[in-house]
């Protein structure tokens, strides 16, 4: 489970990093019911196309349901996250992301850790996301693109755009039209030396990649669903010292370090560790958030 030396080189080489298989189709099956429940959740964390209709994405996500609670602390996550930021980590986001046949959106051109430093004042890019593939990802339905390498380059100039929807800050870090994008300019210079790769993988695959990573993705043009569970964790050592500005679903609160656990996430083995408790902090933030 945990990286190896060939694994951890590619990763600081390449910025990221995929591994098939790490999930089963049962632990898949058992996920894909979850999300629809994540999906029919608190409205709040929800966000919709610009169709105002089909879902996009539900943040929060280890906090809702038991199962995605469990996927935030496998080890199958927890130990190469720690392994590839050479530290203890703690759970900074999580988030689904859904891209529903033919009208799934874009990702447009960004590095996550732009939003981050910007908006939550983290220290360092010592931060990746763990994105479970809950579909197959192909050429067609809309899979991640990377830019191999641009994680080198650290943080790549770009000037933050208005709040993309009037009075609606939140739309800035989740909808269609980012708030910090990485220019065309750029995009091509960082494609020139290190090309592009859409890491394609089955349903169970997890691509690991950097906060520096530059990325984004196209519209699903298939008939085909496409699923992304994705979690972020940040190096403990690596928090924010100052208070939080945006809500708990996006920037985390709880610093202390993620236990992994083992096991599978279906079943029962794993509860008696604790596995099928919702991450209980989340709700009391929300709580705190809303100011009740
Ligand atoms: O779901 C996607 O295709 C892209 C997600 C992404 O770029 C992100 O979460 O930073």
């Amino acid at each position: 489970m945990r990286e190896t030396e060939n694994e951890r080189t590619t990763f600081a080489e390449q910025g990221f990093l995929l591994r098939h298989g790490q999930f089963s189709a049962a632990e898949i099956e058992e996920l894909r019911e979850g999300a629809k429940e994540l999906l029919s959740g608190s409205e709040e964390r929800l966000v919709r196309e610009r169709d105002g209709v089909t879902l996009r994405s539900a943040y929060g996500i280890h906090s809702d349901e038991a199962v995605f609670s469990r996927l935030a602390r496998s080890a199958r996550l927890v130990e190469p996250t720690r392994g590839l930021l050479g530290g203890e980590v703690y759970l900074y986001q999580s988030k689904l992301n859904v891209k529903r046949p033919f009208v799934g959106d874009r990702w447009e051109w960004h590095q996550d850790y732009a939003f981050w430093r910007a908006e939550d004042a983290m220290l360092a890019p010592q931060v990746l996301t763990a994105a479970v593939y809950l579909d197959d990802l192909d050429e067609f339905n809309g899979p991640l693109v990377v830019i191999p390498g641009s994680h080198r380059q650290g943080l790549v100039e770009c000037s933050p755009r208005a709040s993309s929807v009037e009075g609606d800050e939140l739309s800035g870090y989740t909808s269609a039209s980012l708030k910090h994008t990485v220019s065309r300019e750029q995009v091509a210079r960082l494609v020139g030396r290190g090309g592009l790769v859409a890491p394609k993988g089955r349903a169970g695959a997890v691509l690991f990649f950097s906060g520096c990573l530059v990325h984004a993705s196209g519209v699903n043009l298939s008939p085909s669903p496409r699923s992304l569970a994705l979690y972020t964790y940040n190096r403990v050592d690596n928090a924010p010292a100052r208070a939080p500005r945006r809500p708990w679903f996006l920037q985390g609160r709880d610093v202390s370090p993620v236990e992994p656990v083992y096991g599978p996430l279906t079943g029962a083995e794993d509860r008696g560790a604790g596995g099928a408790r919702p991450v209980e902090v989340g709700r009391e933030r929300e709580r705190e958030h809303r100011g009740s």
